[in-house]
């Protein structure tokens, strides 16, 4: 064969092989199946962002369950994911009346409360992009244990003392996992995460008192505390801005997770 000719038809081998390789990707993200997620919400006050959370979920997830893990909110939380009309499976848990209350114990419960293979948790304020999920749940069907999300950006004017906060933070709680031997994510500060819920139940059936269940840190948590070997996972985000409200971090909640770094 002439050697334009012989370059010409592996050309255009390569093309078909790249375009089948194309399908193939599609089609994997195309085939996710999304019940087998269920996507975990801690709230307190939410009312004005939650319903388009939802409405998001469903068009990003399609058949996910969804855990709206509540501890007294005052406002309509309760009712938005009770008479939301979508098709999602929706269940409010109500945590009005537990002994503890905190961010990082509702989603521990929530956790508890899954009936699915794999769980995401993410916040109810739409800082943590719906559009991120297919990628989450690619990984763990990919046999990955614990996808975290990886803060790319920030939008939003943080102040100085915020961003320098947020830095320490996570460099420190890197190095508390460096010294400890611990399985690492890029961002140890990330409240969006999925994993196995196999994985966790387990875990924290035996070992909920190793949590500090009124902080905000859950992954942070697990990770410093699990000593078997997980396969982990990335995806990067854009943290958006809150929508609406405002952030309920308190100093407590920041004084319990630098104390938990020793
Ligand atoms: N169940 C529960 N949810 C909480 C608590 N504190 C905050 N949240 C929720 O956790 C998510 C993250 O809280 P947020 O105040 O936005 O924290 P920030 O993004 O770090 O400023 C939001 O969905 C809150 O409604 C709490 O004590 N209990
Ligand atoms: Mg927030």
């Amino acid at each position: 064969m002439h050697i334009a000719q012989e370059l010409h038809t592996d050309y255009i081998d390569t093309l078909t092989f790249l375009n089948v390789l194309n399908k193939k990707k599609e089609m994997t993200e195309v085939n996710l199946d999304f019940s087998n997620l269920t996507v975990i919400i801690p709230t307190l006050n939410e009312e004005k962002s939650l319903g388009d959370l939802l409405v998001l979920l469903e068009k990003n997830c399609p058949n996910c369950k969804v855990i709206v893990s509540d501890d007294g909110s005052k406002d309509k939380t309760k009712e938005i994911t009770e008479t939301f009309e979508g098709k999602l499976e929706t269940l409010f848990l109500d945590r009005v009346n537990e002994d503890v209350h905190g961010l990082t114990v509702s989603v521990l419960d929530a956790i508890l409360n899954c009936t699915t293979s794999y769980f995401l948790v993410m916040d109810g304020d739409l800082q943590h992009p719906p559009n991120a999920i297919p990628g989450f749940l690619k990984l763990l069907e990919e046999d990955y244990d614990l996808v975290a999300g990886n803060r790319v950006e920030i939008v939003g004017n943080w102040s100085f003392y915020r961003k320098l906060m947020s830095f320490v933070a996570r460099l420190l709680g890197k190095l508390a996992l460096i010294f400890r031997g611990r399985n690492r994510v890029k961002d140890v500060m990330t409240g969006l995460f999925a994993s196995k819920t196999e994985i966790w139940q387990e875990y924290i059936k035996e070992n909920k008192s190793k949590f500090i269940l009124e902080g905000y840190k859950v992954l942070f948590d697990f990770l410093k505390t699990y000593r078997l070997k997980l396969k982990v996972g990335h995806v990067d985000y854009v943290f958006g801005t809150r929508h609406s409200g405002e952030s309920k971090i308190s100093k407590k909640v920041i004084w319990l997770y630098f104390k938990s770094l020793f």
